[in-house]
């Protein structure tokens, strides 16, 4: 069994991030090393430059996630961590798969639509292009697994058609490519922003008090969550309803922090006053979820020398796998001559 995921190198990853994707990533590595398998994680810092970026920034941006994977429990000796822009071979993978991607396909892409709207001096090609990059990413490791949150899940679609695609075409339906499932958390997987409860909680959101970061102080998290936007009905009622959104998304995280569903964790503050004690019960969850992996971010951070160590290893690792299938790749489209 072997699991792939990538992770943008914005070090002030939020709750949504965190719920939907990071602790996906460790429950993904503890299942891989008892299988025997390979988890595989990747900090993506070549899709990070497809929107305004500062180069320098982008260098600190890059430790500071390392050190947060590291500290929520990704163990470079039980998985393969490394950055992206380290192994070339996802890239020149990247331009083939291009041969067999449709660009009616890339024109469907919500992210893409979601993000060239916000972008206020350039929309890139690269924006444009980050899904094949994508696929190549996940593809050359031809992995069966890609924990992700839902907001990743038509990538992933597409990336599955790019191999069938290109199994058809050029490995007579053989899989040279393996067309990965996704996977999505039950509960988490849409983490939604507490200041509008109808927009994902993400990293460039307007609102700043609606994004909980992971690195947020305990009495930072407690204020965002003091002024969540919930509704006025009187009188309060904590339930899940899709009309009832700011409501239903607290739920959704106190229960993606205890592990149980929204509705036992509606059920369990059955005798609550109103919506300051199911506020409440959130932002202790979540500190209490989250102050751990501070803590250990702070012991980490300030040795870059051990974390490029670490990037640097796991690159290595990383392209011996990744040279094998852009070897093949490369030999069943006849580029480059006969191996
Ligand atoms: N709100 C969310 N709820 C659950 N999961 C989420 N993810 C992102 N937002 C939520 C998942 O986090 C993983 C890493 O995402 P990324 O760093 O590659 O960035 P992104 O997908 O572009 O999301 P961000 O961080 O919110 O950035 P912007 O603001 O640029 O959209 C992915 O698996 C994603 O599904």
């Amino acid at each position: 069994m072997r699991i792939f995921s990538g992770i943008q190198p914005t070090g002030r990853k939020h709750l949504g991030n965190f719920i939907g994707a990071i602790r996906q990533y460790v429950d993904g590595q503890a299942r891989a090393v008892e299988a025997d398998g390979l988890a595989i994680f990747c900090i993506v810092d070549l899709h990070a430059v497809t929107v305004a970026y500062d180069p320098v920034e982008l260098r600190e941006l890059t430790y500071d996630t390392a050190a947060l994977l590291i500290a929520a429990g990704l163990d470079p000796a039980r998985c393969i961590l490394f950055r992206q822009s380290d192994v070339a071979e996802q890239t020149e993978l990247c331009w083939l798969l291009a041969s067999v991607t449709a660009h009616g396909d890339l024109n469907r892409m919500h992210q893409f639509k979601e993000k060239s709207e916000v972008q206020r001096e350039l929309i890139s090609a690269g924006l444009f292009f980050y899904p094949v990059l994508q696929a190549a990413d996940v593809l050359a490791y031809r992995c069966d697994e890609v924990p992700v949150g839902e907001d990743q899940r038509q990538h992933i679609e597409l990336m599955r058609d790019i191999a069938e695609r290109f199994n058809a075409r050029f490995a007579d339906s053989n899989e040279l490519l393996i067309a990965p499932q996704h996977r999505i958390p039950e509960v988490g997987a849409r983490i939604m922003d507490l200041q509008d409860p109808d927009s994902k909680m993400s990293t460039t959101a307007a609102a700043q008090d609606g994004t909980v970061y992971v690195l947020d102080q305990p009495e930072m998290i407690q204020r965002k969550f003091n002024r969540a936007v919930t509704d006025s009905d009187d009188p309060p009622r904590i339930a899940v309803d899709p009309q009832k959104r700011g409501v239903s998304n607290l739920l959704e995280i106190l229960a993606a922090c205890e592990g149980v569903t929204p509705e036992e964790a509606a059920a369990e503050l059955s005798g609550a006053r109103g919506y300051g004690d199911l506020k409440a019960a959130v932002s202790e969850a979540v500190i209490e979820m989250l102050t751990p992996v501070r803590e250990r971010y702070e012991l980490l951070r300030g040795d870059e020398a051990a974390l490029e160590q670490v990037l640097l290893r796991g690159a290595d690792q990383a392209r011996a796998i990744a040279a094998v299938t852009l070897g093949e790749v490369r030999s069943a489209m006849g580029v480059g001559p006969v191996t």
